[in-house]
């Protein structure tokens, strides 16, 4: 297959751009990337922009229930950790999670990853930690998994066991650390569920301490490590993440320069949660400028959750990246693509180079700039004109062509249908 008559953010070292350009895709893989050379049997794309295919790189998608009423209370002054301390919050989507069916928890997913994937999303990465005990993480890692054999996107799990102490163990805290490394891990890796390992370093959640116990637990499965760190404080989790070599540190809203310089020597990327600060109504922006100093790689994410983010948008979530804490358009493109990539560890993706994975999106809006902004955009649905996961085409013209791994039926006229 090639495309011709593109723009093309390759993001190959950082943002870059083919103004008049083509791309030939073969077996799933980029043949080739360049300038435009006319041929016969090409799809003209009418100078259309091409990007790599979307990365969500830190959701939460799995999850029952919902908290509309704790954005009230914290519209009636509540903080997020009051109410956490109440029992309610993350608390709160554990009940409902652990009430909830393996086919409910699938269906409710499956309606909040569609909305991802009509804007060009082609990997997404999902994290338990809605469980809180053996039996619903690996539930929800369950649904995870399926999730990716029901619609044509790759995704990547994260076991989050660690992301708070569940109410029986509030009074002991090494029995909960150990259900975590020394049960639902063993488990968790023996069957495959889980592609790298979480936890929430917070006031409201693991001290620093109980944090090095999980990535200990984690590395001697040769797992990778991520975490949510100085979200609402500044504990440190982000120096400890950097000893780990962590994959990522997430949030990071309170992280100082010396945290960033830490970060900058391990590689780990810093992945902002616009949705989370913005839903939350935060005043501290994360440190931008110093992670441009330390030339800190930036992703941008959704944390799609029903607690601190239920945004569904990674192009809004871009755009809040833009105006909530100043990235360039480039910068919150490459945070959706290449470093998103690079925080999920993957090496095959998120740039326009040969031999990369083929996921690409061919947009309605033409520059990057018309990304960042949200505006109206002109195809249905939003914007998007192509979609090729894997060098599959999944959204022909604004359309689901009904390309779908397993035995779901989706398209024009038809209902999803899920086994
Ligand atoms: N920080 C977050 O933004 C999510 N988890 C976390 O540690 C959301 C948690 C929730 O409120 O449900
Ligand atoms: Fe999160």
């Amino acid at each position: 297959m090639l495309l011709t008559n593109l723009s093309i953010a390759t993001m190959v070292n950082g943002y870059s751009l083919i103004e008049k350009g083509a791309v030939l895709i073969e077996k799933g893989v980029i043949k080739s990337v360049g300038p435009d050379t006319p041929k016969g049997d090409a799809v003209d794309c009418g100078g259309r922009l091409l990007t790599p295919g979307l990365i969500d790189c830190h959701t939460h998608l799995v999850y029952g229930g919902n908290r509309a009423s704790e954005f009230e209370q914290r519209l009636n002054g509540a903080t997020y950790s009051d109410i956490a301390r109440a029992g309610g919050g993350i608390m709160s989507t554990v009940r409902a999670t652990r009430a909830a069916s393996e086919a409910e928890l699938l269906e409710s997913a499956l309606r909040r990853l569609e909305s991802l994937l009509a804007e060009g999303v082609t990997t997404i990465e999902i994290k338990s930690g809605y469980g809180l005990d053996v039996e619903t993480e690996m539930k929800m890692l369950r649904v995870a998994r399926k999730l990716g054999n029901l619609r044509r996107v790759d995704v990547k799990t994260t076991f989050l066991g660690a992301h708070t102490f569940p109410q029986e163990f509030k009074e002991n805290h090494e029995g909960y650390v150990s259900i975590v490394c020394d049960q639902a891990l063993p488990r968790i890796v023996s069957e495959n569920l889980a592609d790298a390992v979480d936890a929430f370093c917070e006031g409201i959640a693991f001290s620093v301490e109980e944090t090095k116990s999980v990535f200990k637990a984690a590395r001697a499965f040769n797992l990778p490590v991520k975490l949510h760190a100085e979200q609402l404080s500044n504990l440190g989790g982000a120096k400890l993440a950097s000893r780990f070599n962590a994959l990522s540190v997430d949030h990071i809203e309170y992280l100082d320069e010396d945290g960033v310089e830490s970060i900058s020597k391990s590689g780990t990327v810093a992945v902002l949660l616009p949705g989370a600060f913005y839903y939350l109504r935060e005043k501290q922006a994360p440190p931008v400028a110093a992670l441009r100093k330390y030339k800190v790689p930036i992703a941008v994410a959704t944390d799609l959750n029903p607690g601190s983010s239920p945004v569904h948008s990674l192009l809004a979530t871009m755009n809040m990246a833009c105006v909530l804490f100043g990235l360039t358009p480039e910068e919150a493109l490459l945070g959706v693509t290449a470093n998103a990539a690079r925080a999920l560890g993957l090496k095959d993706r998120g740039v326009l180079r040969e031999g990369y994975r083929a996921d690409v999106v061919v947009f309605d809006p033409d520059t990057v700039a018309d990304m960042a902004t949200y505006e109206n955009p002109k195809q249905f649905p939003k914007g998007i004109d192509y979609v090729l996961v894997n060098g599959t085409v999944v959204i022909d013209k604004g359309q689901h062509t009904g390309a779908r791994p397993g035995k779901v039926v989706y398209g024009p006229g038809k209902r999803s249908r899920v086994r």
